[in-house]
């Protein structure tokens, strides 16, 4: 059998060949479609109308995020069975979801820090800070977490995240009542600002490079870990830095979540006195406090450093 010229019409043989063909393909990419792998939101999901956006991150210019005023695509609810109690472990159900409803699910989310999903944890004095990682269920949208409140009051959390369809980072907040001896909210003005903290046989120091810190101006911060004693400190990276600050002004209208502008972990830091720098620009004046969590021979730290932003 020959083949046919190029000039000649198809044959039913070929026809049906092509009809083959093209359903395979189809078929195809429906599966790949459909396959739960990936995400079903598209950036127009996460499209903030207006001008007060959240999506405002560049991570070499870290700024002071006002997450209560921008609006957020994203709605964040959660949900406990039981009333959360200072001192009593809960488990706590988080809600994620676009402004249209839509779930965002594990597949809807990029890994940052090792993470795709980060909740940053504060009760209304600012004494408590938690930094925690949800997981998700088999509900799409739906995330759990183990929540063990130390104080009373309406705590707040601050979710940080990445869609994989915009690549660029998203916030959203919401709010839990906890049972409990509640601290004066008078705290957070009584507290006596500091650049340094001792805390178990450390010494931890956030140091501006000009002092007052100002309002709408970029601060550069040198964190230095030292051992009281004189010795190693044994300073680990902890979701893929070796120190993460996350600043919170008094009224908790926000946050800023801050990274060594140094991202290389290879780089020997100093085994006695290691050093990192930090940028920050806050739009506000007020009191602040950030807090820094390192990871300090397997162990995690968090130490506070209160401070005060000049207009
Ligand atoms: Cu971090």
């Amino acid at each position: 059998m020959s083949l046919p010229p190029p000039s000649s019409g198809l044959n039913p043989e070929q026809r049906l060949q092509i009809v083959g063909i093209t359903g395979v393909a189809l078929a195809v990419f429906l599966f790949f479609r459909f396959i739960p792998t990936g995400t079903n939101l598209n950036h127009m999901d996460f499209r903030v109308s207006g001008k007060n956006s959240v999506d405002f991150c560049d991570p070499a210019n870290p700024q002071f995020i006002p997450v209560l005023a921008a609006r957020s695509p994203v709605k964040m609810t959660l949900k406990t069975e039981d009333a959360p109690r200072t001192g009593e472990p809960l488990w706590v159900t988080l809600l994620l979801v676009t402004a249209a409803g839509k779930p965002i699910a594990n597949e809807d989310l990029l890994v940052m820090h090792a993470k795709k999903l980060h909740l940053l944890i504060t009760d209304p004095t600012l004494t408590e800070y938690q930094h925690v990682h949800p997981e998700p269920t088999r509900r799409p949208g739906e995330w759990r977490f183990l929540f063990t409140p130390r104080l009373g009051g309406r705590y707040r959390f601050f979710a940080d995240f990445t869609p994989v369809a915009t690549a660029r980072s998203l916030y959203a907040n919401a709010d839990l009542e906890v049972e409990g001896v509640r601290r004066s909210i008078g705290h957070v003005v009584g507290v006596l600002p500091a650049w340094t903290a001792e805390q178990d046989g450390y010494r931890f120091t956030l140091e501006p490079a000009a002092l007052p810190v100002r309002a709408r101006q970029a601060a550069d911060l040198k964190f230095r870990v030292k051992k009281t004693d004189g010795g190693i400190v044994p300073l680990e990276p902890v979701m893929e830095a070796y120190a993460h600050l996350v600043a919170f002004d008094a009224s908790r209208s926000g946050f800023a979540h801050l990274h060594p502008m140094d991202t290389d972990l290879s780089r020997r830091l100093d085994a006695i006195q290691p050093q990192l720098a930090f940028k920050i620009t806050i739009p506000e004046a007020g009191r602040y406090v950030i807090w820094a969590q390192v990871n300090l021979a397997g162990s995690e730290v968090f130490v506070p450093f209160w401070f005060d932003v000049a207009p």
